[in-house]
């Protein structure tokens, strides 16, 4: 979601427009009257911020925009300043006039020069991100020497060719017909690229961050991005969700090294140890979907990614089919300017690949940017920015200042929520991607299951792995000359994920992952994973399908056995919409655990739901270590 996080930093950076310097404000009436006139600033500042980030994310950052982005930055973080400068008598201010102000006022506080320096040091690591390799034409290069006669090299990178490193790298390295020498070439082409440049840059990013984050009395960046989520033992409530979850994720990485212990041998995989990144079909090992047919023979297999294909659709179509799930809930569909200004695939020129919803909080001006194939793993991020659009459009009726998710850990779990609810047979079988007898056969939940898992749960470490580290390299406990160390130890503790070969400090290789270079917190997509589960559960019990129907035409009345919730069928449950809805119109005006009540009954984050969802293939898993005397964990 670079957009909304290049736009956050911009937020925080803020306008002037002068507001009479009013330093103390007596009265209530008063306040409601200034807060007023500060939300219709905010507004204003959003709409040019939004639009400023979009066309340097689709046309690039050339100078006059860089200036015009100065310009704007220095003007708001002067109004920023005066407007959290005004002192209330805070006996007389309502709760919901407290709100605002601690929404307006959070976040980092600039003063000219910090924000001069830390807009250079941001845009200095969006260049080394945003990259394009060009592989060598003359010399021997390894690629040449990698390159292989028998095999079928189609896909692979020819010399003289010029790639980006996100997306087509990263697109290559799933591919399963290479051999372990080509996708470690791939994998380092990426990384020793990115994670060079990034390791001069981030130490000036730390030093620039923690400035700010203290000039507004935080403790330092880390406390700073924990502030937005209101989770105040954050630190300690996400080590006892991943405790809760580490042993379905244990049992998950055995099996998975052990399958790929047999396709690659000893020689690339330590039965009883940790699993080469370059091997998990994924740049950063946080999705294993390339996966699948470890388990799947591919003639026999349901090869969903090939389904897509063969129906012809484009990209485009994928998404009009994304958004009739969503107005099957009775959502509101993508407006005309979705249609109009969104990009959906990558252009001759594309500088920013990762996909983005953008907000441009503009009447019905809502795009996403994507550089998206036919694959199911981009039918997923579809789903997944259209859920933030979704919010955007709920909470639009809003004051500007309460147009954000309830925390941000909500704006990400929304998509992926709908997307649980396409991955069921029902579903998969109404949009012919199943035939009739695949619905009815009894291994299809199982396929579904495995597929989302391997799709899902490697993210859950990963989410947590990118902030813990970051979190503990702004507050000083990992010092500079340990950066690269200290990453990969934390990938061996906790998600047993090492490199193809021991990295050394030339690199910051955590700078190689989109979020990093970014700017953007992370670790809302490992409290999202756990999230979305809980609220396809609250949508599950609302929906006639989420229950066994009573005998045949019997009584319409449903049965008060639960469907299983990986075979909720959501597709069609007004009620549930309506229940997302008022949810999310909330936007941030309510603390997050009143719109988690809302959805699901609790007002607490559950790792049950999760475990319930994948408890079949935990049982499976188990078996199958048995029968197979599989070591676990590493
Ligand atoms: O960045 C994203 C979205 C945009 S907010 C495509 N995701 C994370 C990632 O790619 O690392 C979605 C899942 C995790
Ligand atoms: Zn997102």
């Amino acid at each position: 979601m670079g957009f909304m996080c290049v736009v956050l930093v911009l937020v925080f950076l803020d306008f002037t427009c002068g507001n009479p310097a009013l330093n103390i404000i007596r009265y209530r009436e008063d306040v409601d009257e200034w807060l007023n006139k500060v939300d219709n600033d905010l507004l204003e500042f959003n709409q040019i911020c939004t639009k400023l980030t979009w066309d340097m994310m689709v046309y690039g950052a050339d100078e006059n925009a860089k200036t015009k982005t100065k310009a704007i930055a220095q003007a708001r973080l002067a109004w920023k300043n005066k407007i959290c400068d005004v002192h209330f008598n805070s006996e007389l201010l309502t709760d919901e006039q407290k709100r605002k102000l601690y929404l307006l006022c959070r976040g980092p506080k600039f003063t000219e020069a910090s924000a001069k320096v830390e807009m250079e040091v941001l845009s200095l690591m969006h260049m080394a991100y945003d990259l394009q390799v060009c592989f060598n034409s003359s010399a021997p290069t390894p690629l040449e020497k990698l390159r292989n006669p028998e095999q079928d090299n189609f896909g692979y990178p020819q010399p003289g060719e010029c790639l980006m490193a996100e997306p087509d790298l990263e697109y290559l390295i799933k591919r399963q017909d290479f051999n372990p020498d080509q996708l470690a070439f791939l994998w380092y082409t990426f990384y020793d690229n990115i994670a060079s440049s990034m390791r001069e840059i981030f130490p000036r990013v730390v030093k620039s961050q923690n400035i700010v984050a203290s000039a507004n009395g935080y403790e330092d960046m880390g406390a700073l991005w924990r502030d937005e989520l209101e989770m105040p033992d954050i630190e300690l409530q996400v080590e006892e969700f991943y405790r809760e979850i580490r042993p379905l994720y244990e049992i998950f990485h055995s099996v998975i090294r052990h399958k790929l212990l047999i396709k690659y041998g000893r020689e690339q995989i330590d039965p009883t140890g940790l699993i080469p990144i370059h091997l998990t079909g994924n740049m950063w090992g946080q999705n294993w979907g390339a996966l699948i047919g470890l388990f799947f023979s591919s003639n026999k297999s349901l090869d969903l990614d090939k389904r897509l294909k063969e129906k012809n659709w484009s990209v485009s179509e994928m998404a009009e089919e994304a958004e009739d799930f969503y107005t099957s809930l009775g959502l509101p569909a993508m407006t005309d300017k979705f249609w109009k200004y969104s990009i959906f695939e990558e252009r001759e020129n594309s500088t920013m690949c990762h996909g983005t919803a953008a907000n441009m909080f503009n009447d019905d001006d809502y795009r996403i940017l994507l550089c998206a194939k036919v694959n199911m793993e981009d039918f997923y991020v579809i789903h997944h920015e259209m859920g933030h659009i979704e919010y955007n459009m709920a909470y639009a009726h809003q004051p500007a200042v309460y147009r954000e998710g309830t925390n941000s850990a909500f704006h990400e779990s929304i998509g992926d929520v709908i997307m649980h609810g396409v991955m069921v047979p029902q579903h998969l079988h109404r949009l012919n991607l199943l035939t009739d007898e695949e619905l009815l056969s009894p291994d299809i939940d199982m396929f579904l299951l495995l597929h989302q898992a391997l799709s899902k749960i490697p993210e859950i470490p990963f989410g947590l792995l990118v902030d813990e580290y970051r979190w503990n390299i702004f507050n000083g406990k990992i010092a500079e000359e340990n950066y690269n160390k200290v990453y990969w130890k934390m990938n061996e503790e906790l998600r047993g994920i090492k490199a193809p070969e021991v990295r050394s400090e030339e690199f910051f290789d955590a700078g190689a992952k989109f979020h990093v270079p970014d700017n953007t917190p992370y670790i809302r997509y490992f409290l999202s994973s756990i999230l979305q589960m809980q609220i396809f559960k609250g949508l599950c019990d609302l929906s006639l399908f989420g229950k066994f129907q009573n005998d045949a035409g019997a009584s319409m009345k449903a049965e008060e056995i639960k469907m299983p919730l990986h075979r909720c069928d959501i597709y069609g449950c007004k009620k549930c919409g309506k229940l997302l809805e008022q949810a999310m119109s909330l936007g941030v005006s309510v603390h997050w655990t009143q719109v988690l009540k809302m959805l699901t009954g609790q007002d607490y984050i559950s790792t049950k739901p999760l475990l319930d969802y994948y408890l079949p293939v935990y049982e499976w898993l188990k078996k199958y270590v048995e029968v197979n005397d599989i070591p676990i964990g590493w």
